[in-house]
C-alpha cells in the first residue's frame, strides 16, 4: 500500500533546488491543492525567472515562461482569454517585488481572478545572492556585504502590508514553510487562493517566507531557524486582507 506519493500534479522531474531550499516544499504544497481540487486539466501556470524558472518541468498542468517580473500580466492575458481556466503565477521576491512590482500592484487593484504564490527568500537567489527588496536591515548580501544599510537603500518592501491598503485584492496571506505547523497552514492557505478563483472571487495572494540557505551562508537547519528569528519577526504570519471572510489583520 502505498502512504505517501508525490501529487500527480507534479512529474517525475527531479528538482534542481539546493539542499535546504524551501521551494520544494512549496511546490508540493502547489500540487497538492491542484490534485485535491481536481483542477489539473484546467490550470495553467505561469513561471518567473528566478530559481524557479524550471517550474515549467516540474508542474505537470500546462505552464508557459514569462519575462522576468511580467507573470501576473501575463496570467491576466491567459485568465480573461478563457476564464475557465485555472491561473496560478509561481515567482520569487526579485520578480514579484522588485521588477515585477508594477505587475503585482496593478493586477491585484484590477481584482484579477488569479493566484498568485510569492516566494520571499530575502535575496536574489538565481544570480548569486545579490540584495532583494525584500533584504532585512542589516542583512549581508554580495551587493550590501557590510548588510543591508538603509540609509543608503531604504526599507524591505512588505508586499501584504502594502497591497492591502488597495480596495481591489481578494485575499493576502503571508505564511512559512519552516515547520510542520506552519507548512499546515501554508497549504490551507494555497488551497484558499485556489478555491478562490474556482468560486470568481478574485486577486489572490499567499506569501510564502521560504529559505536561501545557499547565499544566506548557512546550513539548511541554521536557515530554518533564522526564518523564526528574523524573518518572521520583520514578516509577521498572518492574514492581511480577505474580503470574503471578513478575517483581517
Ligand atoms: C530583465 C531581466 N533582468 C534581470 C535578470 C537577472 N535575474 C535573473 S533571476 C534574478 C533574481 C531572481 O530572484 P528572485 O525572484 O528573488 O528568485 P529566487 O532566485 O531567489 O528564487 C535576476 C535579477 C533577468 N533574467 N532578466
Ligand atoms: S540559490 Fe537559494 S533559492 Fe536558489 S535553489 Fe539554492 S537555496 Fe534555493
Amino acid at each position: 500500500m502505498i502512504v505517501f506519493d508525490k501529487p500527480k500534479a507534479l512529474t517525475d522531474a527531479p528538482l534542481h533546488y539546493c539542499p535546504g531550499c524551501t521551494h520544494g516544499i512549496i511546490h508540493r504544497l502547489v500540487a497538492e491543492a491542484i490534485d485535491e481540487l481536481g483542477i489539473e486539466g484546467k490550470t495553467i501556470g505561469v513561471a518567473p525567472v528566478g530559481c524557479s524558472v524550471m517550474a515549467y518541468d516540474y508542474f505537470s498542468c500546462d505552464m508557459v515562461e514569462a519575462a522576468h517580473g511580467r507573470a501576473p500580466a501575463v496570467a491576466t492575458g491567459i485568465k480573461r482569454s478563457d476564464p475557465s481556466n485555472i491561473v496560478f503565477t509561481y515567482q520569487g521576491d526579485g520578480d514579484l517585488a522588485s521588477i515585477g512590482t508594477a505587475e503585482t500592484v496593478h493586477a491585484a487593484t484590477r481584482n484579477e481572478n488569479i493566484t498568485v504564490i510569492f516566494v520571499n527568500n530575502a535575496i536574489y537567489g538565481m544570480t548569486g545572492g545579490q540584495m532583494a527588496p525584500t533584504s532585512l536591515p542589516g542583512q549581508v548580501t554580495q551587493t550590501s556585504p557590510y548588510g543591508r544599510d538603509t540609509k543608503l537603500c531604504g526599507f524591505p518592501v512588505r508586499v501584504c502590508e502594502m497591497l492591502s491598503e488597495l480596495e481591489g485584492p481578494e485575499y493576502l496571506e503571508r505564511v512559512a514553510v519552516n515547520n510542520v505547523k506552519n507548512i499546515k497552514k501554508a497549504k490551507a492557505a494555497i488551497k484558499k487562493a485556489f478555491e478562490n478563483q474556482i468560486n470568481g472571487k478574485g486577486f489572490s495572494l499567499v506569501e510564502v517566507v521560504s529559505t536561501c540557505p545557499t547565499n544566506w551562508g548557512m546550513t539548511p537547519k541554521d536557515a530554518l531557524k533564522w526564518v523564526d528569528d528574523n524573518m518572521i519577526p520583520y514578516y509577521p504570519l498572518g492574514v492581511y486582507k480577505d474580503r470574503s471572510g471578513k478575517e483581517e489583520k
